[in-house]
């Protein structure tokens, strides 16, 4: 096997540095507690529990998967469609090992996944995959219509056997919602901003105050 071919990653993204890696987790495990207190998500706790007097512990619910990390192109090792050519991109080789910050703007939680939305800057976008969007349209038809980088996100904790991917394919799923015109339902205004439940046990809360992550550009081989 030629080596270029072995040195390609499972993945690249953008990895939060460690501090602001804490202040992230702090943030999601504070919303958690919140939101499982809330009247409005106990009216709701059949989405996640199936059973109507069931109650959540939305800490205890989501498991922790790894450093937090922003995903660009998902390679695994070169066998995923466009790895190669992804790997050999100029943008990418010229930004690999830069750090810059990551915009945090929404926090996201389903019975599925919790993550953050992130939102990229132009420059940003030249690591994104073009066909990030259209590749996830298997599955959720609608993604295909949504603008460049709508999937970019930092997976929070995904539910037992839930695979991580999983967390882009969700924030699909409500953005793909948001622009077919549902505004879902403006529950509570929070400390961080405007909670907003889509239904089917998607809740949508936009930070008020976007967190400014800063981020280094690189790859994952494990
Ligand atoms: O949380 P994530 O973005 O979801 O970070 C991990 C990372 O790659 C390592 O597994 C993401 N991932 C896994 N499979 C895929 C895929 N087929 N398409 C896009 N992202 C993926 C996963």
């Amino acid at each position: 096997v030629p080596l270029e071919e072995v040195s390609i990653p499972l993945f690249f993204g953008w990895f939060l540095l460690s501090t602001v890696q804490e202040k992230v987790r702090c943030t999601s495990m504070d919303f958690l507690k919140t939101l499982d207190t809330l009247e409005a998500f106990k009216k709701h706790m059949i989405d996640f529990t199936g059973k109507t007097e069931k109650e959540v512990d939305l800490e205890q619910y989501f498991e922790a998967k790894g450093s937090l990390h922003c995903t660009t192109k998902f390679c695994n090792y070169g066998k995923a469609e466009g790895a190669k050519e992804y790997a050999m991109k100029p943008a990418v080789r010229d930004f690999y090992g830069s750090t810059s910050e990551l915009s945090l703007t929404a926090l996201f939680v389903t019975p599925r996944t919790v993550g953050a939305q992130v939102s990229l800057t132009e420059e940003q976008l030249l690591l994104w995959p073009g066909d990030a969007e259209k590749e996830a349209a298997s599955i959720v038809p609608a993604a295909a219509s949504l603008p460049v980088g709508s999937r970019a996100h930092v997976t929070l904790g995904c539910a037992q056997g839930v695979e991580p991917m999983q967390t882009g394919l969700d924030l699909l799923e409500i953005l793909a919602l948001k622009q077919e015109g549902q505004q879902g339902e403006t529950v509570e205004e929070m400390e961080l901003g405007p909670l907003t439940y889509f239904g089917e046990g998607r809740w949508l809360l936009c930070l008020r105050e976007p967190i400014c992550a800063p981020a280094c550009f690189s790859s994952r081989y494990k």
